[in-house]
């Protein structure tokens, strides 16, 4: 399939998450920290970094300013704005690479927000000419906030109304509430009425379907993918970029590992887990401390026979290896048969199969082996 561009936001709606160590506060890096952040991502290749507006204070507009003059060559700088001229005039102001505009559009938005929707497609034409009388060549991508739970009327409205004044059109999945089949059947209506504008997708968790969500819009023919480190943002937080490499990849998209530094990926996950004081979760894909492990004698038995009997992905692709090693209360023979080799000694299957069935009992019972009784198990 086509090469997929990714926006990563880890800067902008990673700082709307809540903290997971603290839930009464949100997450905020220090300079140092966003700047370390948006050097890993850099190094990883990746297309678009995503910064909040520098409208809050002096202090942001210098960090900012820095990450903008970092050196860098494919990657993109976008400032993320309101529709409200103070942002914009902030934004400009530090020259990125673009502004990143968003409004929201569904009735709960509009609500919220207090302003009707014909108000919300002024604020967005007004903010767009203005950027243009001020840049008027710089990149604008303007987003339909809460997109899914916009009526169509509106939506298509919306789109007709702006499309030609844009380079890109924002899908976020505000609230969380889209389904797979429903994106596809919405950015194929989108891109039949807007010929020549990209579209972005923006999936957020709250039903867990971040992914499958991105996957379907990238299937749809999206051509930008948002993505934070972890999956960190608004609650339960967006699509996470290990995530997305995980799920765009396959064999046919060598373009991948041409495009990003793969192998970056663990230490980028390691450092924002770092800095946020938590592990990497047990559930993310390719970074997972478990990721590339197997456990179960049935499993490293097999994956002993075929390396890829138990495994999708390549790790090495990523930097990781494969472990078979693991004590556990399922483990079999296979593991006291290399254990043995590694130390030298010879064992026949039957010894084996009972030094295993001994380490598992005790694992049950005491929920834990440690090095000294796997090695008397082992050699007595
Ligand atoms: C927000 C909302 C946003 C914007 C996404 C976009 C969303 O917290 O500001 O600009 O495309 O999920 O709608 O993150
Ligand atoms: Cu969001």
């Amino acid at each position: 399939m086509k090469p997929i561009k990714i926006l990563d936001t880890t800067l902008r709606e990673g700082q709307q998450a809540v903290h997971p160590k603290k839930p009464s506060q949100g997450i905020v890096f220090t300079r140092d920290e966003q700047i370390k952040i948006a050097k890993l991502l850099i190094e990883f290749g990746i297309d678009y970094i995503e910064i909040a507006s520098p409208v809050d204070s002096k202090f942001s507009k210098n960090t900012y300013s820095r990450i903008i003059n970092l050196p860098r060559e494919k990657t993109k700088i976008l400032v993320h704005c309101r529709c409200h001229k103070a942002d914009i005039l902030e934004a400009l102001s530090i020259n990125p690479d673009g502004i990143n505009l968003f409004i929201g559009t569904s009735k709960y938005n509009l609500l919220g927000n207090k302003r009707t929707f014909k108000k919300a497609v002024a604020l967005a034409k007004e903010s767009i000419m203005l950027i243009k009388s001020i840049n008027p060549k710089i990149f604008i991508r303007l987003s339909a906030e809460d997109i899914f739970r916009t009526s169509r009327g509106n939506l298509l409205k919306f789109i007709l109304e702006t499309k030609d004044m844009v380079n890109r059109f924002g899908l976020p999945d505000t609230t969380g509430v889209a389904v797979p089949e429903e994106i596809h059947e919405i950015v194929t209506q989108i891109k039949r009425i807007t010929k020549g504008v990209d579209l972005e997708f923006h999936g957020h968790n709250d039903r867990g379907l971040g992914l499958a969500n991105s996957l379907a819009a990238y299937k749809a023919g999206v051509s930008v993918l948002d993505s934070t480190i972890l999956g960190i943002g608004e609650r339960n937080g967006i699509a996470s970029l290990s995530g997305l490499i995980a799920v765009v990849f396959s064999k046919n998209n060598n373009w991948l590992s041409r495009n990003y530094n793969l192998k970056m990926l663990p230490k980028i996950d390691s450092t924002v887990a770092r800095i946020l004081r938590i592990k990497v979760p047990h559930n993310m894909p390719i970074t997972a401390p478990g990721a590339f492990s197997h456990v179960a004698g049935v499993h490293v038995n097999a994956m002993q026979a075929n390396p890829r009997s138990y495994q999708l992905l390549n790790a090495a692709t990523f930097g990781r290896k494969t472990k078979t090693s693991i004590v556990s209360s399922v483990m079999g023979k296979t593991f006291v048969l290399k254990k043995a080799e590694k130390e030298k000694r010879v064992l026949t299957k039957h010894e084996a199969q009972k030094i295993a069935s001994r380490i598992r009992e005790e694992m049950k019972i005491n929920g834990k082996v440690n090095g000294a009784r796997l090695k008397k198990f082992m050699f007595g």
